[in-house]
């Protein structure tokens, strides 16, 4: 079973932050981080400074589920089979068309956090939440083939709904290692009920997938960005790009348009 600390004791709010653009902070800092460590070729060092209103989706889930796995084999066509725990925090910036529109991800891949930050302080106070709270949408990562690691899914929906509100922000639900499920537990009780609870109480999207042969990875984008589109409108909804994207940093090596 994977621990998830509950948030029931820490203070709530500095209202006077609410407002604040902490994506902008954020990318301050990043440059801040980037010119004290010049030399660590670190994505962080590769934060583009422009003002493009973004989609900020961050990817949240138990250690080893395959987050860094998913986002690095959409972004880089790239996968590891060494377990490389994540230290820092790393953003990606890719670009997706979906129905003829251009839109602007930043993708956040973050070490394991104990919880979702219940106030803005804390989102402040520690460097680990800086921007969880003002996400576009989120992206829980289970492993299909250890399903405790719902449980820590479950928890942080609980704490993610709590926390702030969701009105108009997506949040999809990934079964990764979809090659590592067996019959057996494709046909068991507790996996129908993960299914269940997902779909029809939840009532999110759900997308199985393996990372590591590249299967429905493409999906999991998809599907994301399909609740986005279908979310437009309503609040916190990021505005999509009419036209191809000014490109600020050419360092950047995830400066690709994927279709969707
Ligand atoms: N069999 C299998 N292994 C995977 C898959 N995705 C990730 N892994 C492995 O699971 C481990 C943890 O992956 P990682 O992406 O670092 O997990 P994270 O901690 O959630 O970011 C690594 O050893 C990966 O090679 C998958 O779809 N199938
Ligand atoms: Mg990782």
């Amino acid at each position: 079973m994977v621990g998830l600390q509950l948030f029931n004791n820490i203070n709530t709010g500095i209202s006077v932050c609410a407002d604040l653009d902490l994506d902008y902070l954020e990318r301050r800092i990043g440059d801040t981080i980037a010119s004290d460590n010049a030399d660590s070729g670190s994505k962080e060092d590769e934060t583009p400074g422009d003002s493009l209103d973004r989609v900020k989706v961050v990817f949240l889930g138990a250690p080893g589920v395959g987050k860094s796995s998913i986002i690095r084999q959409f972004v880089c066509t790239e996968f590891f089979d060494s377990y490389r725990p994540t230290e820092r925090r790393e953003t990606f910036y890719p670009s997706v068309v979906l129905s003829d529109r251009l839109y602007e991800l930043k993708i956040t891949d973050l070490p394991t956090i104990p919880y979702f930050p219940a106030s803005t302080h804390l989102e402040w106070t520690d460097f680990r939440y800086y921007g969880l709270r003002s996400a576009s949408a989120y992206v829980l990562v289970f492993d299909l083939s250890n399903q405790d690691t719902f449980q820590y899914i479950r928890t942080l929906r609980e704490q993610i709904y709590e926390a702030r509100d969701m009105r108009g922000v997506p949040l999809l639900v990934v079964g990764n290692k979809q090659d590592k499920l067996s019959a057996v537990v494709a046909s068991s009780t507790r996996y129908r009920d993960i299914v269940n609870l997902v779909k029809k109480h939840w009532r999110c999207g759900y997308v199985e997938c393996s990372a590591r042969f590249n299967c429905r990875v493409v999906q999991v984008f998809r599907e994301l960005m399909k609740s986005i589109q279908a979310s437009e409108g309503k609040q916190n909804s990021p505005v999509p790009t009419p036209l191809l994207p000014h490109r600020s940093n050419p360092r950047d090596s995830n400066d690709k348009c994927i279709l969707l």
